[in-house]
């Protein structure tokens, strides 16, 4: 059993607690905000991602982190081992746009992860503007996978993409343990 770890990190209020439910398909609805606490982990199982050809079984953790900057203490031992990385912002403010930089520097770039490790989320709230075409992201984060996610409006596109993640995630995971058994035999 191999526990993948995803972090769902990025700016305060910016949805990661709906969307981490959402996607775990956990029963809590979406209420007034609670900001979280330090983290919250999240189980989500999904038999046809759960195993590879080799037949190793996976589960996953969704890592919901508390977006108050009070936290950063604690971010050391959030980083630790994780196998992605998840940055939710709110497209409509143009301060998540500079402080998503400062996530991607901290969680992804100093951590030594792969950009393809890692997952944007442009999350829009209902009744926002939700002008997909005008985003204009911080140029090291351009190369990066963006996804738009609406859940009062396309539910399923947000799911369908993060599943396709997870399983890049897998493969990746996967050559990993390929390399190190192939550095122990040659
Ligand atoms: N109706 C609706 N409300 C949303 C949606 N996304 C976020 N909200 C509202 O925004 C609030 C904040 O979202 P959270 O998911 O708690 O924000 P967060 O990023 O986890 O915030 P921290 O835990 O403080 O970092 C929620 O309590 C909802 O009221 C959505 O898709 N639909
Ligand atoms: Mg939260």
């Amino acid at each position: 059993m191999l526990i993948v770890k995803i972090l769902f990190i990025g700016p305060s209020e910016s949805g990661k607690s709906v969307l981490a439910n959402f996607l775990s398909e956990s029963t809590e609805g979406i209420g007034s905000y609670v900001p979280t606490q330090g983290v919250r982990i999240l189980e989500y199982e999904k038999p046809h991602i759960n195993e590879s050809s080799k037949g190793t079984e996976y589960r996953f953790e969704l890592w919901d982190c508390g977006g108050d900057h009070k936290f950063e203490t604690c971010w050391p031992a959030l980083m630790k081992d994780s196998h992605g990385v998840i940055i939710v912002f709110n497209p409509e403010l143009p301060s998540h746009l500079k402080e998503i930089e400062m996530w991607y520097s901290c969680f992804v770039q100093q951590r030594q992860l792969l950009d393809s490790q890692c997952l944007l989320i442009a999350h829009h709230k209902p009744g926002s503007g939700g002008d997909k075409e005008n985003l204009t992201l911080p140029s090291p984060l351009k190369r990066l996978h963006l996804i738009h996610s609406s859940l009062e409006e396309e539910p399923e596109d947000v799911r369908i993409e993060f599943v396709k993640y997870l399983k890049s995630i897998i493969n990746l995971v996967n050559e990993k343990q390929d390399k190190e058994e192939m550095s122990i035999i040659t």
